[in-house]
This record gives C-alpha cells, structure tokens and sequence, in this order.
C-alpha cells in the first residue's frame, strides 16, 4: 500500500484549526527565540498572547525580503547553531542572496510537503522522474530529489543545461517524467524536436515552475514533447523552496498546502486584504518551520485566490497561476504593465512563437520607446510578416493601452535558457 501525503483532515474548520494552533506556534517560537522578531513585535506592541483566533494575526507586522537583507547572513534564525543543518540560498538578481537555514525536521516537512506534489501529480513508484534543475545552493535541484525519494519513484538526477545527457536518459532509462524550469522545459522539447526522437521517450508528464510560462509556451512544450500533461510548480527559498502546492489534474489552478503556511492576499499598497478572487500580493506565515519562520512574509508574486471544490476533488484551497511579481512591473510612459500581460496578448495571436523580449529606451526627444522582439512561429514565412506587426502592435494598443514598435524575429533565435528567462531590458537607466 503505498503512503499517501495529503493530509487527513482538509476540510475548511478542520484546516483553520491546524493553523491556528501553527500559527500561535510560530509566533510564541519566533517572539522567544529571534531577537529581530521580538523587536518588531515590540515595536507595534504585539505578542503571542495576542493571537487568540487567525484574524488576529492582522495586528502583526509583515517581513520583507529587506529583513532577509539585514539580518545576512542568518535572517530570521529560530534555533541554536548546532540544530542547523542546511542552509540554501536565492540567487537574488539585486543586493545578497537570501540566506535561509533549516532544521532536519524543516528538511523532513518540506521532504513530505513535495511527495505531496507528486502524489498530486499522479504518479506512482513506477514513474522515473528525470530532474533537470539546478543542484546546489538553490533549493530546486535538492528539492525534487528529496520529495521523490521521499515519495518513493526512482529520481534521475541530471541537473540543469546538458540536454545532449538528457535526450541520451530520457530514450535509455525511458524516463516518465520531466521536471524542470519552465525555459529548461521548452528547450529540452526544441531539442526533443531537434533530434527528432519524441516516439522513443516514453515521457507522460513535466513539472515545471520556478517562473511564469504563458499559454503559448506550455502548449509548445506539450506538443514538442507529446507528454500528456503538464503542472505548474510554484515555491520559494523562504518557504522552503519548491514544491508549495502544485496544479492539479483537473488544471484549474493550484492546490497549496494550507496545513503548513497560511496564506493571505494583500493589496500591496495597503496590506489590507482583497476581496475574495482579486489580485493581490501573496503573503505568507508558515505553521511549523522552525529555523526560520515566516510571520506574513511578503513574497511580492502575485495572484488571486480561487473559491468553491475543485473538480479534481481535492479539498486543499487553491490559488491561481502566478501572474507575476510586482517588483517586475514597470512604467512605460504612465502606464504600470507586468511582462504576464505581454504573455497574455501574444498567446492570443497566431503565427508567433513563444518568445519574446521588451526592450525600453529614452529617445533624445526625452520619449520613452518600447520595442517588442517576438519570434515568428516555427516554419512561418516572413511574407506574412508585415501582417503580423500590424496586428501584434494593434492588440497591445488595445489590451495594454501603449503603442510599441514591433519586431518580428526567426524563430528559435530570441535565446533560450535552462535557468529562468529575463524577457524585459529597461535600458532607460543606463542611459540617464
Ligand atoms: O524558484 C523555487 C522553485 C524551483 C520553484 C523550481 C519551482 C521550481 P527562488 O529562486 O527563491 O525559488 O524564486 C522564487 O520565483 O517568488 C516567484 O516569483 C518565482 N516562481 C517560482 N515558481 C513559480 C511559478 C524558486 N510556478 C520566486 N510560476 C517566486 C511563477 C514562480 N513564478
């Protein structure tokens, strides 16, 4: 009989009574054992004796990635040195890296939490799960590796890059399923493609994450590959790294995993929360962490929260896909746009690839330009060029509100990446 992770009670009071009790937990451990807690606590008069049911928790203030920042190289620590025995790290494009320690029972949690995910997923002991992200200081490669043992399929750990190793793998070991970020995971279905040997894998399923993928990409990728089906992956170094909840089967969002963080859906200007199904920064309190506890950690993605039973029958709560993060948001003459409304336009259009860049300049005249670079779709004729900048420049005026300059490229030549893809050069800055 094989061990199932999903928790054994999930219904709504059964799941607010497990937070409540971590919650409370978290806060008493956070305000007693870590000096940076107890003073921000402090500083708004709050404590443990505070938190008698989960809307109090709104009297807490929240943590940013700022603090992670201050407190380097050990923010937030909760334990004594010697119950420390990992620490991973975020790559962290401006600033430190984000340092994060964990206890061997945060690693067990966080072990069980992913052999959720690919119980989610549908897989068995049989599947042989080929896992191509990168192993290290980054919490993805050891994150996939650990939950698959834990789950019990066989893990084929090959890491990131090297998709010759991969192909060669994916035919040999017949390896069923993919996991990867989502740039990993339309290159290895280009190579797939390339070398011609999509009937001699016996691929079923890819879990990819680690960033926002748009319609087009996870429909090229699933066409490429001929896997049956795809799931996104969210999580983040803070919170243990992947593996935080997964989509489902019935691809109607993402269950997350309630019974060990509570989340909220803040305005990020207000951090009051959205009403129910709007947009908002999601913000999270872990329930048993205890190396380093999050009390409403703002994560900075955003997403909305979906209502009522899912049709795949899980009744863990879900949130949407990841729309973006607002810190990836920028302005184009007083416009606020995030890249996922770019995503969102050209998945819409035929004729075009899946990749694109934006790239914002400062004219002389002191106008600001934006240029959109979008690759034509894979054996389309640059006859129907013209045809398709009217139309790609007409759809962002209309969504967007912005007029761009549009330019249509080869496809296959915009780069391609197995890490996650920077698609927005702002080189406004530069030229200041
Ligand atoms: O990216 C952990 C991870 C690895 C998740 C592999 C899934 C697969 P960080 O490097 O700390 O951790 O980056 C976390 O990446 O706050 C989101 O902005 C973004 N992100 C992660 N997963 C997704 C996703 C890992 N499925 C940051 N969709 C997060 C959209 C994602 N964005």
């Amino acid at each position: 009989m094989t061990r199932s992770f999903m928790p054994a009670a999930a219904t709504t009071e059964q799941l607010q009574e497990v937070q409540l009790q971590g919650v409370r937990w978290t806060v008493a451990h956070a305000y007693e054992h870590c000096d940076f807690y107890r003073s921000k606590f402090d500083a708004v008069g709050v404590g443990p004796a505070d938190l008698r049911s989960l809307d109090d928790l709104r009297r807490f203030p929240c943590t940013t990635a700022d603090d992670l920042q201050s407190g380097y190289p050990f923010p937030l620590r909760s334990v004594p040195n010697d119950r420390i025995v990992r620490v991973h790290a975020s790559s962290g494009t401006t600033g430190k890296r984000k340092v994060l320690c964990y206890t061997q029972k945060d690693l067990d949690d966080w072990a069980d939490m992913f052999a959720r995910c690919y119980e989610m997923a549908g897989l068995s002991r049989e599947d042989r799960v080929q896992i191509a992200v990168g192993y290290g200081l980054w919490t993805a490669g050891v994150g996939f590796q650990l939950g698959c043992e834990r789950f019990g399929a066989m893990a084929v750990p090959v890491g990131p890059g090297n998709t010759e190793m991969h192909c060669q793998l994916l035919v040999d070991l017949q390896s069923t399923v993919f996991c990867s970020t989502a740039s990993m995971a339309l290159l290895m279905a280009e190579e797939i493609e390339r070398r011609g040997i999509q009937d001699q894998i016996a691929l079923k399923k890819i879990i990819f994450g680690a960033e926002r993928h748009s319609r087009r990409m996870r429909e090229r990728v699933r066409q490429l590959t001929g896997a049956e089906e795809l799931y996104d992956i969210p999580g983040l170094t803070e919170l243990y790294g992947p593996g935080t909840g997964l989509e489902c089967s019935a691809h109607q969002g993402i269950h997350y995993w309630a019974d060990y963080y509570l989340l909220e859906i803040l305005d990020p200007e207000t951090l009051e929360p959205v009403p129910p199904g709007d947009l908002g920064e999601m913000v999270v309190t872990t329930l048993r962490k205890e190396a380093a506890p999050l009390v409403r950690y703002r994560t900075r993605d955003l997403t909305r929260l979906i209502d009522g039973p899912c049709p795949c029958g899980n009744p863990l709560p879900r949130h949407a896909h990841i729309l973006g993060r607002s810190d990836d948001m920028f302005i184009f003459r007083a416009v606020n746009i995030y890249p996922g409304q770019i995503d969102h336009v050209l998945s819409g259009i035929p004729g075009i690839g899946s990749e694109y860049q934006v790239h914002l300049a400062h004219r002389d005249d002191g106008r600001d330009t934006m240029t959109l670079k979008v690759e034509r779709a894979q054996g389309g004729s640059p006859q129907g060029d013209a045809e398709l900048l009217e139309q790609v420049g007409q759809e962002v005026r209309r969504r967007i509100m912005v007029r761009v300059a549009v330019e249509i490229v080869d496809y296959g030549s915009l780069p391609r990446t197995e890490r996650k893809s920077r698609r927005v050069f702002d080189h406004r800055q530069l030229e200041a």
